[in-house]
């Protein structure tokens, strides 16, 4: 049998099937990653403008970059990765569910269903005082806008580094990496806490650890490892766990 095979059937056997994915599964969509171009996301450095003081240092920037990034989102397509997650979750006897760290919506745009976004969603924007709270449609204007019920700035609703996760996602996250007979993690370069705690979680609690990733990241822990572009190997996966007939 090949490792596709076998992490196949591992997959087709499992009653709960949890997939971490990181920007990697977004990288064949033409979204840049963030930490393959040494941390730049285009000209900017993440750490330094997703953080609670890049924006107080200057909302202005930080507000056109994100819009910035809702114009190029709206012109990427899922790729092969996402929408043959979607058909797992379709065709599987088992529960699959998507823990993502990305903010980009191309999971729920394939047609996944049980999506748990624990970096938030780049299409929504969030008053960065009062509870106000809107999706954003085009076009993505620059220019920072205020709260229309208290007059504060006005942010993306994405979790910054230093924030806490949105409280419900990390939960269920946890219990799902607990409950979980097989992870897939999917470019992810692991380094980002909490979500890079969650394989260790899964790992700990028993479960198979499958990576899909050109740079692997978790090979003391994965039985499988598919080095890889997502949008080949995961298809190839889920094939093999569909015709594995298990
Ligand atoms: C928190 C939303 C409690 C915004 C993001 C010191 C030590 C340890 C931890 C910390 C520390 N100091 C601070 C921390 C905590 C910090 C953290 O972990 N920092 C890291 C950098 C050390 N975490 C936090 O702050 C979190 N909150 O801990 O709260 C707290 C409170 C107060 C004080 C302390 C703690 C909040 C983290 C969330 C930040 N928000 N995004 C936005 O996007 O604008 S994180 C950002 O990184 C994205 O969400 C991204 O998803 C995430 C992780 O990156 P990856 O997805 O892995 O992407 P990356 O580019 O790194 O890797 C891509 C991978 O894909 C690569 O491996 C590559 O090989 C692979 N790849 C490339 N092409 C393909 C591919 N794979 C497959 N196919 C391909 N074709
Ligand atoms: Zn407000």
């Amino acid at each position: 049998m090949t490792d596709y095979e076998e992490a196949g059937r591992e997959i087709a056997r499992a009653k709960v099937v949890a997939a971490l994915t990181g920007a990697g599964v977004s990288a064949e969509s033409g979204v840049p990653t963030f930490r393959g171009q040494g941390g730049f996301w285009g000209q900017y450095r993440v750490e330094d403008l997703a953080t609670p003081e890049g924006f107080a240092r200057d909302p202005e920037l930080v507000w056109n970059w994100y819009q910035e990034r809702r114009r190029m989102i709206m012109e990427v397509q899922p790729n092969p990765a996402h929408f043959g997650l979607a058909r797992l979750e379709r065709a599987l006897t088992g529960r699959v569910v998507i823990i993502t760290q990305n903010i980009d919506g191309l999971h729920q745009r394939a047609g996944s269903r049980d999506v748990i976004p624990v970096h938030g969603d780049l299409m929504v924007t969030i008053c960065s005082r009062c509870s106000y709270e809107r999706q954003e449609k085009p076009p993505f204007e620059q220019g920072l806008p205020r709260c229309p019920a208290c007059g504060s700035f006005l942010r993306p609703g994405v979790v910054w580094f230093g924030e806490l996760l949105p409280e419900q996602a990390l939960r269920r996250a946890m219990e799902e990496s607990q409950a979980c007979d097989v992870m897939l993690v999917i470019g992810t370069s692991a380094q980002v806490y909490p979500a890079a705690g969650f394989p260790l979680t899964a790992y700990g609690a028993g479960a198979t650890i499958i990576e899909v990733n050109p740079e692997p990241a978790l090979e003391r822990i994965a039985r499988y490892v598919f080095a890889e572009p997502a949008g080949e190997a995961v298809p190839r996966l889920v094939e093999a766990a569909l015709a594995s007939g298990a």
